[in-house]
């Protein structure tokens, strides 16, 4: 029993939540988000984002749109080019994707960095028994020896070789002040987060406007299928991509429900 027992929710265990209810998806994220916030990985705030992540989704059609897919797809060739890429994990990201961060890591290679808005000890170490009780051997960003330039002590916390030293950066549902801060140091951004007009997304050089549940499965689906390609061809799909014309797609979508 937890102080969060007392008004018990609708089921217990995601198995419970009907598979054919329409709303399928927005619930196994509700109930996601609830079961991250009782374990002490998700932050009482990350209730806040996931509803106002969960409007957006609902504006959008809850399904990844054609300029989300390529945006995917671009992901998957600019990690697999990447030398040194992280994959940067909160405790939304850890709540809803932990097994699916896992495999995209392994598909492009890339190390798993806990980076929070709100540092505590506890959630750091909530949130690396969680990823590790989902497949993950090594998890950093506990190291916490190197910070951000120009973000303040906490929120800018790093691993000096993790995301310090990355040239190519994973930021699900990121803070803008800390997208644009790593902007800053020159990384390659790739961000994922349902709002195209929050900073985070306005500033990435690879903006997924998409639900993190689907963005997640979908650029690892995508790296898998890309992972034999010349790094030619994984260069003209970095080049051929229009990050303006994906955020601008995804906004046409969420005010008239329509794509050009
Ligand atoms: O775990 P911590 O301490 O690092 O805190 C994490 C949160 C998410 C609480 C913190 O970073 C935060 O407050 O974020 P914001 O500023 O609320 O931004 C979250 C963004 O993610 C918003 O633009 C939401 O629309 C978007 N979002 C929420 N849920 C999802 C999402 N995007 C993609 N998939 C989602 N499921």
């Amino acid at each position: 029993m937890t102080e969060y027992d007392t008004v018990p929710a609708a089921v217990d265990d995601e198995e419970e939540i009907p598979g054919d209810h329409p709303r399928y998806q927005d619930l196994l994220t509700r109930h996601r988000i609830e079961e991250g916030v009782k374990k002490g990985i998700t932050h009482l705030q990350g209730m806040h984002a996931e509803g106002r992540g969960s409007a957006f989704d609902y504006l959008i059609g809850e399904e990844t749109i054609e300029s989300a897919d390529e945006a995917a797809r671009v992901a998957a060739a600019t990690l697999l080019l990447a030398e040194t890429p992280v994959l940067s994990v909160n405790g939304n990201v850890a709540a809803l994707v932990p097994a699916e961060t896992v495999a995209l890591a392994e598909a492009v290679d890339a190390d798993i960095e806990i980076n929070l808005f709100n540092r505590t000890p506890e959630r750091m170490a909530a949130i690396e028994a969680h990823l590790k009780q989902h497949g993950a051997t090594e998890v950093r960003g506990l190291e916490a020896d190197a910070s951000i330039p120009g973000l303040e002590h906490a929120r800018g916390t790093v691993d000096a070789d993790g995301i310090y030293a990355a040239d190519v950066v994973v930021v699900p549902l990121e803070d803008g002040d800390r997208a644009e801060a790593l902007g800053r140091m020159g990384k390659t951004e790739i961000v994922i987060d349902l709002n195209p007009l929050s900073r985070s997304p306005q500033v990435a050089d690879v903006p997924i406007v998409d639900n993190v549940i689907r963005a997640v499965p979908n650029i690892t689906a995508h790296a898998r299928e890309l992972e034999n390609a010349s790094a030619e061809k994984l260069q003209a799909i970095v080049e051929d991509f229009d990050a303006a014309g994906a955020l601008t797609d995804a906004e046409r979508r969420i005010r008239q429900g329509e794509l050009e």
